[in-house]
């Protein structure tokens, strides 16, 4: 079976350069279907077509496309913007009777802000120009030194017929050496265009990315979080179970109204994060500008297929030039729901002008402690390399110490399996760990750990006569480290592993033994006496505890291991315990198998104190009972 892979092509040029006429003669259909475009000749909003391209040899693969047709008027750069969010495929169109022009810069630009970096020029009119190699070479030093410098240069015209062919050929070699999009379980639709069907109800269409939709499927709407089941799936004109990454799709929501939904918003997984107010990028001027952005700014953002109001405010500068990146808050005048590593573009507040490219860095950041050094460094790394996943992980937890696992996904761009890898790999490495949800950094974990460690021998010092630090005071002492519910039980299990011990709402060192009262040191100091006069026929347990005090005593020293419970009633020092196995021991080895009276002559005890002692050592692995007689255990 020959590759089938899925493509979103777009058009960009300048306006009457013959996009929408190379598509409708390319696919078929019309892509100018608004009764205004008709009327004035021109393309004002997107139009979409579909085009399969098979490969020339037998076998190759086949290319389904999803093709989006932009107006190249100047007042609908907006709309343009809108339709190449998700683009695979730049068919950039240049009429050989005008050449380079106003917006043929300005879409190009807008490609390169949004890291759309395949495009095949369509010279269009070429029965029009003087001389085609000339044109070929005005459009190629328009790109040289850039992402599209390599882009074929293909002259058509649909008034001689000419060309088509060579297009498509050229289309196809191009999209034969690209990566087809990828399904990263996190798909999203920005709507493009919301209406209503009769006996259907809502529809909206978009470019899917980052994974599929099925039918049945719930979904949320964002920014405003409304919630939805997908009845039915369209793709390419056809009713489909599921949708795939890269493909035009119509998706009917019967749950809501039109009114709900608006292009721009986004169709997505409830799970997959929120949208923010604020966001931190990297922007950009292109080399190719001739203009500057200046702090505080007020600007528009276009992102997907929608757009927000925005005041800009730099990092480290009063103003970026042509030529220059800088660290940048975007602060929103409504809700935008992108992922971290998304592309998007500032134009002017009057939309008359492309002013430069943005990289989120941080979709949901907040407008509090601007300056902060740790979100700069943050910002900083994370510009460095904004598509790949370990910085992602790593600058996320250095800024935040602890990360949910889902919020590691949401707003990111990255796959569950891309996360897990990369956090598996950083937890060998030694400088994350795993616990329950949370992901935390080592050195922070270590820190907290200190700090637990710490709160309870500070408290062992100030209070030497109680057993240990009640839980609640513990959770008090350290909450305003722990930056998550839920860390200070993981906290305490893990001192629990480490050498302290936590019971009965108390935590303490496991070796803290509460100081004694005088009465009770003496308490304690009596039964060391008693048991040590009759070590192996001492008194029941019962008579050596007659009060209060003596219970409390016996227990405190059974708890500090010095006198050893045989069973309810009879309690042995432990020292007595320990001689009595060396004697027994050396007993068997000089004399082999013994009875019990052999042994009780040999210890010098009672039979209510030997019995037990004995069966105490059978258990212990000291002694192997057989019949009356017992022998050494190997
Ligand atoms: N001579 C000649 N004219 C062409 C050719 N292709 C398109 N045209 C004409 O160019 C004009 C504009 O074509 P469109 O396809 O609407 O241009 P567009 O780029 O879509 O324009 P906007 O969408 O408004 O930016 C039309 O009058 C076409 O007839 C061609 O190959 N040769
Ligand atoms: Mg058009």
């Amino acid at each position: 079976m020959p590759r089938e892979e899925h493509f979103i092509v777009a058009t960009a040029g300048h306006v009457d350069h013959g996009k929408s006429v190379l598509i409708r003669w390319m696919t078929g259909t019309d892509p100018d279907r608004l009764p205004e475009e008709k009327a004035r000749g021109i393309t004002i909003d997107l139009g979409f077509a579909h085009l399969t391209l098979t490969s020339a040899q037998p076998g190759g693969p086949g290319f389904h496309l999803g093709i989006v047709d932009v107006p190249g008027h100047e007042d609908f750069v907006k709309n343009m913007v809108a339709g190449v969010g998700s683009v695979d495929l730049a068919l950039l169109v240049v009429a050989a009777d005008d050449g380079w022009m106003p917006q043929t810069e300005e879409h190009f630009q807008i490609l390169s802000y949004l890291a759309a970096d395949r495009a095949v020029i369509a010279l269009t009119k070429s029965d029009l120009a003087d001389d085609v190699q000339a044109s070929i070479q005005a459009i190629r030093d328009r790109v040289a030194g850039t992402r599209f410098a390599e882009a074929p240069v293909v002259p058509v015209s649909v008034v001689a017929g000419r060309g088509l062919g060579e297009l498509k050929a050229a289309m196809w070699q191009v999209l034969a050496g690209t990566v087809p999009p990828q399904d990263l379980g996190k798909p999203r639709l920005p709507v493009d265009r919301v209406f209503t069907v009769k006996g259907v109800g809502t529809v909206v269409t978009g470019t899917l990315t980052g994974g599929l939709f099925r039918r049945g499927q719930p979904v949320a709407i964002q920014p405003s979080g409304k919630l939805a089941r997908i009845r039915n799936i369209q793709s390419h004109n056809r009713e489909v179970d599921a949708s795939l990454p890269g493909t035009r799709t119509a998706l009917n929501l019967p749950d809501l109204a039109v009114e709900d939904l608006r292009r721009g918003d986004v169709i997505t997984l409830p799970a997959l994060g929120a949208p923010g107010e604020t966001v931190d990028a990297l922007v950009e001027i292109s080399p190719r500008a001739n203009h500057r952005l200046k702090d505080g700014a007020r600007v528009h953002l276009h992102y997907g297929s929608g757009h927000v109001g925005a005041r800009i405010a730099f990092f480290d500068r009063k103003q970026l030039a042509s030529g220059e990146r800088g660290l940048a808050q975007l602060r929103l005048e409504g809700p935008a729901f992108t992922f971290a590593g998304d592309r998007a573009v500032l134009r002017d507040a009057g939309e008359l002008k492309t002013l430069a490219g943005v990289t989120v860095l941080d979709p949901t950041a907040d407008r509090g402690r601007f300056r902060d050094p740790a979100r700069i460094s943050f910002l900083l790394a994370r510009a460095e390399s904004p598509a790949a996943v370990q910085p992602y992980v790593v600058t996320q937890l250095a800024r935040d110490q602890v990360a949910n696992r889902s919020e590691l996904l949401a707003n990111s761009r990255f796959s569950a399996a891309q996360i897990q890898e990369c956090v598996s790999q950083l937890e060998r490495q030694g400088k994350l760990l795993n616990a329950g949800d949370f992901v935390i950094q080592t050195e922070a974990w270590k820190s907290w750990r200190e700090s637990g460690a710490r709160a309870i021998d500070d408290f062992h010092h100030a209070h030497r006569e109680q057993g240990g630090m009640s839980l609640r005071e513990f959770r008090a002492a350290l909450s305003p480290l722990l930056p998550k519910a839920g860390l200070f039980e993981l906290l305490v299990a893990d001192l629990c592993r480490n050498g302290f011990w936590s019971d009965a709402g108390v935590i303490r060192r496991a070796a803290h033994r509460p100081a004694l009262s005088e009465t009770l040191e003496a308490e304690c100091a009596r039964l060391r006496a008693i048991l040590a006069a009759q070590p192996y026929d001492p008194p029941s347990r019962q008579t050596l505890t007659r009060n209060n005090l003596a219970e409390q005593a016996l227990r405190y020293l059974i708890e500090t291991g010095e006198v050893t419970a045989i069973n309810a009633e009879l309690v042995l020092a432990t020292a007595a315990v320990s001689r009595a196995v060396e004697m027994t021991r050396q007993f068997l080895r000089a004399h082999g198998p013994a009875t019990v009276s052999e042994l009780r002559s040999m210890l010098g005890g009672s039979r209510r104190v030997v019995i037990p002692l004995l069966e105490r050592l059978d258990r212990d692995g000291v002694t192997l009972r057989d019949k009356d007689r017992r022998s050494l255990h190997r």
